[in-house]
């Protein structure tokens, strides 16, 4: 990182134009993933900018994920722009959870349909014998990264149209008054297969963390029942515990 570099970013405070400097060192790989920031005094000195400057944007940059700190050992870049780190005690969307992060949610659509459901299906959401689903499979994309692969399944009596689902599940719910107010979820590791390895940009038999949510309505009904693989290498489900009354 030199001077002459720092001059060309453009616009704003001198500390985040600092951090867009940052930024594309780590995104042209001169930052390597993992690697080590130079200490703040050198860095300070080297770009001839204060020492309160450089915190400044260092500051901005752990709070974002794109930097972590370890107390002693320095500043150093997080793997692939930060993980995610999501509460397990809160029942929020996909949609939600990205967008308080500052990050936007995208998806590719692997299939929106509306039919019969599979024998296991059918007793999870509790269906009469002939009664349909709407299903949905979608590739989860955060700022553009693939982050999750997700299969859902919703009565078809509470979402009668899949097509009513643009970018959320749960604000379609929402429209019609359908929000699921509790649910129950599983969490296992698996390796993943080959092509949905392919599908989440990771190695085929990478680890992921297999989710599956059952979300019920006020009245007890079940609202959806969705598998999410998330990739291992990008998310950490953090739960508060408290001592049992
Ligand atoms: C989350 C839920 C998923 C829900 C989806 C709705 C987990 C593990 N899963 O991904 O069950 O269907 O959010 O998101 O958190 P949306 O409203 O953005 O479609």
């Amino acid at each position: 990182l030199t001077p002459e570099q720092l001059a060309d970013e453009e616009g704003g405070p001198l500390y985040t134009r600092l951090q867009a400097l940052i930024r594309s060192a780590i995104s042209n790989g001169k930052l390597p993933a993992n690697g080590a920031l130079p200490p703040e005094r050198d860095m300070a000195t080297s770009l001839g900018v204060s020492r309160v400057t450089v915190r400044k944007a260092i500051q901005g940059l752990v709070a974002e994920g794109v930097l972590r700190q370890r107390h002693g050992s320095g500043t150093f870049v997080s793997r692939s722009g930060g993980r995610v780190e999501q509460p397990l005690s809160r029942l929020s969307s996909f949609t939600e959870d990205m967008k308080s992060r500052g990050l936007m949610p995208t998806a590719s659509w692997l299939e929106r349909s509306f039919g019969m459901p599979t024998s296991a299906e059918a007793m999870i959401l509790g269906l009469a014998p002939t009664e349909r689903v709407a299903r949905f499979h979608r590739l989860r994309m955060a700022d553009n990264e693939p982050m999750a692969l997700e299969r859902a399944v919703v009565p078809g009596r509470i979402l009668p149209d899949p097509s009513i689902v643009q970018n959320s599940l749960y604000d379609a719910l929402d429209s019609l008054g359908m929000r699921p107010v509790r649910a129950v979820q599983r969490l296992n590791a698996e390796n993943v297969g080959s092509a949905d390895a392919a599908l989440l940009g990771m190695a085929s038999g990478s680890a992921v963390l297999a989710i599956e949510r059952i979300s019920y309505l006020p009245d007890g009904r079940v609202v959806e029942f969705t598998r999410s693989l998330y990739r291992g290498d990008a998310y950490d489900f953090v739960a508060e515990l408290n001592l049992a009354e």
